[in-house]
């Protein structure tokens, strides 16, 4: 008797066990999404790809099954090393996981790292929202009435600037087409339905286009401790042909897209993307590079347009300072 009682305990504890790993591979599952949306860019952008790795940790810390503050706390963890694998530049993707986990390990209670992760995640979703909008106000006063400006690929930082000064200037726009995913397309589109004058053009005609251009404006994906920006491939060449007009060139963003690892040395990398994106039957013998960002040196920018007013790119390390409590120590560990 007491032997078939304790095989009907074993059975009932693996199916509870069984039961277990199942809801724990289904919180994996809506990160793995996430993650794999923003691999394909179905999500795309350095902010939206902020905004949604957030989300998926809130979701992770929502939907968990844990029995133990360890056990809670190793599936945040294996949830950020989901994420952090699906796109390498956008440094808002390990800053927002970044804001969002800090402090976890000082809970020793389920419930309270829970509800830690959800908080700080609305907030940050919240922040970033406001954030666009602040600077998109703060950048859109260097626009005058009558200018005309550049934008490349599709930034909602830099969009927020360029409708903003829209509200109360008559400007023109020039969108670069962005190949070769295309997204200044997106760009185009949204101006238009937005009712702002914009003309599309190809990628290889900014330098003749430059003499018609008062103001450049983009995005960034990561600014580094020098000031360099990673944005969508292209940018460093509109800002040389900028640079030699004497044309202002200004970025737009959010300060969690400043990296705080190149501080101790460790550089930005820039995501090679498929060969496919740039031709899909190629014929053999060829060899495709396709380099989704590049870097634009701080020589070439004259401003920043961030939440917190319009900054030179020299002034990166005063903002990795203010905008996240760190030590060298922590950076090195972390
Ligand atoms: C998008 C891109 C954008 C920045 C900033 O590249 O380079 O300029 O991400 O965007 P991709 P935002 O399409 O490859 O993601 O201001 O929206 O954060």
């Amino acid at each position: 008797m007491e032997m078939f009682l304790s095989q009907k305990c074993k059975k009932f504890k693996r199916v509870c066990e069984t039961g277990r790993i199942f809801k724990q591979r289904k919180v994996y599952m809506d990160v793995s999404k996430t993650a794999k949306k923003i691999k394909e860019m179905e999500i795309r952008g350095a902010g939206d790809i902020a905004r949604a790795t957030a989300k998926a940790l809130k979701h992770t810390a929502e939907k968990s099954n844990a029995t133990s503050v360890d056990e809670f706390k190793e599936e945040i963890n294996k949830s950020k090393k989901i994420l952090l694998n699906s796109r390498p530049t956008a440094v808002s993707l390990p800053n927002s996981i970044r804001l969002v986990t800090k402090n976890l390990d000082r809970y020793s209670d389920i419930e309270g790292a829970r509800s830690n992760i959800i908080k700080r995640a609305d907030k940050f979703i919240l922040r970033s929202k406001k954030s666009i909008k602040n600077l998109g106000e703060i950048g859109s006063n260097r626009i005058k009435d009558g200018d005309t400006v550049l934008t490349h690929c599709n930034s909602d930082a830099a969009l927020s600037v360029i409708k903003e000064a829209y509200k109360t200037k008559k400007i023109n726009v020039i969108a670069t087409e962005s190949r070769p995913r295309l997204q200044g397309k997106i760009t185009a589109r949204e101006l238009a339905e937005h009712g702002v004058p914009v003309t599309l053009i190809v990628d290889s005609a900014v330098r003749s286009f430059m003499k018609n251009v008062d103001i450049v404006v983009v995005g960034a994906d990561a600014i580094g401790v020098n000031g360099a920006v990673a944005n969508k491939i292209g940018t460093s060449q509109i800002a040389l042909a900028a640079n030699e007009a004497r044309v202002t060139f200004m970025v737009a963003a959010e300060t969690y897209k400043f990296s705080p690892k190149t501080v101790i040395g460790e550089p930005i990398k820039i995501e090679e993307r498929s060969e496919d994106e740039v031709w899909k039957d190629c014929p053999g013998g060829i060899c495709i590079k396709n380099p989704a960002f590049d870097f634009t040196p701080p020589e070439y920018i004259d401003l920043i347009s961030t939440e917190i007013g319009l900054i030179s790119p020299h002034m990166s390390y005063a903002i990795l300072k203010e905008e996240f409590d760190w030590s060298i120590e922590e950076l090195k560990n972390s």
